[in-house]
């Protein structure tokens, strides 16, 4: 391996590039390479300034992430960037690319800052379950104030180079330009003016309103509930205020190291990593997707038009089709309101909305318009029938090669590609609603799916800045199919004694952005009544069926859109609809079960053992690559906490024998729900891990 850190020196200017691809993360190599250069630069008498900058497309994007819950190895970032910010000589950090975290500490690290107009700057540390534990929390309140650093700290969101500059973490925005260039120049100028180090750690910090803090817990307290990094961030940042430099540093560390020790930092870098690897996907290695630039869209409701907003704000040209031309009017209005809803957030720009609509966004009830598409996403009601209908009169019209998808979130997609002359060309796009806003796309690969076929999908989910999970075909795929288990589940704790609402908050207190039965009346109780009713056929006579959500749904109650179901929707927010007691009563009467008190802890366990354990099914049937693939999916298009890592990863966390453990005792209640999958029994005999699968 080449040395990441070089140094030549030109003109009396000492010029470091970091290098160590793909993004110039301080691994302990670069960490050790800058420690030796600064000796070396501090060393001779013929530099008069130095530049740091990064190599290729970036800066330094931080910490090498990778490193993380292994023994911590010498040299210290903090004593590193201490090294470079006590250099006798000017120290300027020329920036392009993302300058975050570690890479953003090295920067205030050094004395001026430069930086191209396009670079993007931010202390993500929070978003990993840590803190800028490299003076970071220290160095930018004194550089912008202690309000902008609780801000950039605690939500760990980038900012461009404008706004950097004008909180003052950079000195300059220079013209567009290579890095060493822009960065020898700045240098050459600050020599000329005789321009000395001007050390971040020692200005002074300006106080702020006592209050600031307060509300700084108050923001984290809604909106980072139950996670500790941003709570860590805001004593770090406090710490800052009252004590010297390095007392604070010192703070910071203590800070930082409790957090690096937590689960919580464990479960988050596993997010980060599992939804980089989720791409990653062995039949599609080498394989070169279809080029995609016009799509279709049959449907255009709620789905529909989400998917044809998601795909036009990416720049692609739709067409969306509908069946008359009153439907087909209604789906236009769709488009255009979201659209229009974009432009208002400051989303799109006007002039790009005007050229949506006059050049690259056309709707027709006319299926000959999908002669030229490239791709076409059926997204129509949830009827085989329906669907069979549709792709009959796609595979007629088509070009050959077109790439053909269903939205479908449960039917079987090899019986659909059946209807096709075509089916290695079939596929299923699972789009969560609303689609131009959710993250996750299930890439469902029915038998006959070509691999380019399964290429284009990822193709066109990182297009749509989407998450896209390979799934295998089979009721519910990945995400669906789970769900509907634990929803049996939670069903199961209602006959058993907890209230609908017990649930809910006993869920949302462990961290899930909504519980069970209030995204049911989200996502509207009819289509969960119809999924029941469509299976009733099949259902196992041992199944105890949880009939309470029926007797909503037969008087008229499907939850938001009717007003009513779980809970009573009015003016002044959702408060429990008290009938549901009534029809649990009853249900449980029918059933001859005597409540029980259920504890909240027995709730969560419930839930979780439930997940985890179809989620091992799900693995083992090969419905999903890797463990790691269900955690992706839950916790992009289900509002799993993102800081337990997904169920698999929470599973490892808590010990696959309490999973099992809790199977069993569960199954003492009902032993047809509760019954073991063979992969999790497995794994608790060998002593393994879902996270050893992951890696194998
Ligand atoms: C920190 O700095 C703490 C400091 C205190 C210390 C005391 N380390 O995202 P991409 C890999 S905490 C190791 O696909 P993009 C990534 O896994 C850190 N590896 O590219 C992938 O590898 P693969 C604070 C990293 O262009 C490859 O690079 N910093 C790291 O879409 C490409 O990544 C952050 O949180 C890393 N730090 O986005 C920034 N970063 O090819 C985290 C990336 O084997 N990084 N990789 O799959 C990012 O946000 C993005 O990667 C990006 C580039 C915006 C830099």
């Amino acid at each position: 391996m080449p040395d990441p850190v070089s140094l030549e020196v030109v003109d009396g200017i000492a010029i470091v590039a970091i290098a160590n691809p793909p993004v110039n993360a301080l691994s302990q190599a670069v960490r050790a390479g800058l420690a030796g250069v600064f000796a070396a630069i501090e060393a001779r008498d013929d530099v008069r300034a130095v530049v740091i900058y990064g190599s290729d497309r970036t800066f330094i994007a931080g910490a090498d992430i990778r490193e993380f819950g292994k023994p911590p190895l010498e040299p210290f970032l903090p004593d590193v960037i201490n090294q470079i910010e006590a250099c006798r000589l000017p120290v300027i950090a020329s920036l392009h690319g993302t300058a975050l975290g570690g890479g953003l500490e090295v920067a205030m690290g050094a004395h001026f800052r430069v930086a191209d107009p396009a670079a993007r700057f931010g202390l993500p540390e929070v978003t990993l379950g840590i803190l800028p534990g490299a003076g970071g929390t220290q160095r930018l309140p004194r550089l912008a104030g202690a309000e902008v650093a609780l801000d950039l700290i605690t939500t760990g969101r980038q900012i461009g180079a404008e706004e950097a500059l004008a909180i003052g973490l950079i000195d300059k925005i220079a013209a567009a330009g290579d890095p060493r260039t822009v960065g020898v120049a700045y240098a050459q100028d600050l020599v000329r003016q005789g321009a000395a180090p001007r050390r971040s750690s020692a200005l002074p910090v300006q106080a702020v309103a006592p209050d600031v803090f307060e509300q700084a817990r108050t923001r984290v307290a809604q909106k980072s509930r139950g996670q500790l990094a941003p709570l860590n961030c805001i004593k770090a940042v406090e710490g800052a205020m009252r004590l010297p430099f390095l007392e604070g540093l010192a703070n910071e560390r203590a800070l930082f190291t409790e957090l690096m020790g937590s689960d919580q930092r464990s479960a988050l870098i596993h997010a980060f990593f599992a939804e980089r690897q989720v791409a990653k996907v062995p039949d599609i290695k080498g394989v070169t997707a279809r080029p995609i630039e016009k799509i279709g869209v049959i449907g255009g409701g709620t789905m529909g038009a989400g998917i044809a907003v998601a795909a036009l704000l990416s720049g692609l040209k739709v067409t969306l089709i509908e069946r008359e031309p009153e439907a087909v009017a209604r789906a236009k209005a769709n488009v255009t309101k979201t659209l229009e809803g974009s432009v208002k957030r400051g989303k799109l720009a006007q002039t790009k909305f005007d050229d949506i609509m006059a050049t690259t966004f056309s709707a027709s009830d006319d299926y000959s318009q999908l002669v030229d598409a490239d791709l076409v996403i059926e997204a129509v009601f949830e009827s085989m029938e329906v669907k069979k209908d549709v792709f009959t009169r796609l595979d007629a019209i088509c070009k050959p090669g077109a790439v053909l998808a269903t939205n479908t979130s449960y039917l079987d997609i090899n019986e659909i590609a059946a209807m096709t002359s075509r089916p290695q060309d079939v596929i299923g796009l699972h789009f969560f609603s609303p689609a131009h806003v959710m993250r996750l796309l299930e890439i469902v690969v029915a038998d006959k799916t070509a691999p380019e076929v399964t290429a284009t999908g990822f193709e066109l989910a990182k297009r749509l800045k989407k998450v896209a999970v390979r799934a295998g075909v089979c009721d519910g795929f990945i995400g669906n199919r789970i769900l509907s288990h634990y929803r049996k589940a939670v069903d199961g704790a209602v006959l058993a004694g907890a209230s609908p609402f017990d649930v809910d908050r006993a869920l949302v207190d462990f961290g899930l952005a909504m519980g069970p039965f209030a995204v049911s009346d989200l996502a509207g109780l009819d289509i969960g009544w119809a999924t029941r009713k469509r299976l009733a056929p099949t259902r196992d006579p041992r199944e105890v069926y949880a009939a309470f959500s029926d007797r909503l749904c037969e008087a008229g109650h499907f939850g938001r859109k009717t007003g009513k179901g779980y809970y009573v929707y009015k003016e002044d927010g959702p408060c429990p609809n008290e009938d549901v007691l009534t029809h649990v009563a009853d249900d449980r009467a029918a059933k001859g079960i005597t409540p029980r008190a259920m504890s909240d802890d027995e709730i969560v366990d419930r839930y979780m053992a439930a997940m985890v354990n179809e989620a091992a099914r799900v693995v083992e049937e090969g419905i999903a690559l890797r463990p790691l693939d269900v955690d992706v999916t839950l916790l992009n298009g289900y509002g799993f906490p993102r800081w337990r890592g997904g169920p698999m990863q929470y599973a490892d966390t808590v010990g696959l024998e309490k999973i099992l453990a809790d199977v069993a005792r569960f199954a003492r209640e009902d032993d047809f729900l509760w019954q073991p999958a063979p992969l999790l029994q497995r794994l608790v005999a060998e002593g393994k891990t879902f996270g050893d699968l992951n890696d194998a």
